[in-house]
């Protein structure tokens, strides 16, 4: 049986593991949560995705940033291309971890508390989520500023920094990120609009588009 990962189409965390085992030609198969309940509660008490399984070899991995490292690393087979994505110096190396874990810790959740109300996930609350607003824009001007400055965000080409923190932000451009967004956040749109082309995760963002309007706050 081959190595799996397990997703839904509602989470965005499986996205880039997703891409980067296509892009590698990887023998691991998407298994959808929902077509193999069982089995993914047993071995997943947490019931988190994106989670990696061999059942046969006794690979078992979880956590985006360790699962996407994983795939890289086994299944690229040009080592100069795992030092782009990966990092070449151990600077670089830690600048995409950082990268990766503050955008998948804290932004993935001030987007949440942000967005979710607006879309009917979760109930709406005028002060909290003005609050929410307030402390979203706060870890997003971390990456415009940064951006304002530099093409990419670590070096100077795409790292998998760009491609995990992309499909972070991918949240905000589908729901909430406007146009208007987009003009406060000039640097963020521009390198966005550059990553989602790449080949690593073009498959994945060549049909979706940027939200028209930012939903209203329900009455
Ligand atoms: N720390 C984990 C978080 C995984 C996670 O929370 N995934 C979300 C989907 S994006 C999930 O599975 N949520 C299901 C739930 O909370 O019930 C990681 O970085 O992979």
């Amino acid at each position: 049986m081959s190595t799996v990962i397990y997703y839904h189409p509602m989470f965005i965390l499986p996205n880039v593991p997703m891409c980067l085992a296509e892009y590698f030609k990887s023998d691991i198969q998407n298994v959808n949560i929902s077509t193999d309940r069982e089995n993914f509660a047993r071995d997943f008490p947490l019931q988190k995705c994106p989670s990696l399984i061999n059942r046969e070899t006794g690979l078992y991995l979880t956590e985006t940033v360790s699962i996407q490292h994983y795939i890289i690393k086994t299944f690229c087979k040009d080592p100069e291309e795992i030092k782009k994505l990966l990092g070449s110096t151990i600077l670089e190396e830690s600048q995409i971890l950082r990268w990766e874990s503050l955008s998948s810790s804290n932004l993935l959740m001030k987007e949440a508390y942000y967005i979710k109300p607006l879309i009917g996930m979760m109930p709406y609350d005028k002060d909290a989520h003005a609050q929410a607003k307030k402390e979203l824009d706060a870890v997003v001007q971390i990456f415009e500023d940064h951006l304002k400055n530099h093409q990419f965000l670590v070096s100077d080409h795409i790292t998998l920094a760009d491609l995990s923190v992309t499909s972070i932000f991918y949240f905000g451009f589908n729901f909430t990120f406007d146009e208007k967004w987009s003009q406060q956040y000039p640097n963020i749109t521009r390198w966005y609009k550059e990553i989602t082309k790449s080949p690593y995760v073009s498959n994945f963002f060549n049909d979706k588009q940027q939200v028209k309007v930012c939903p209203q706050p329900p009455k």
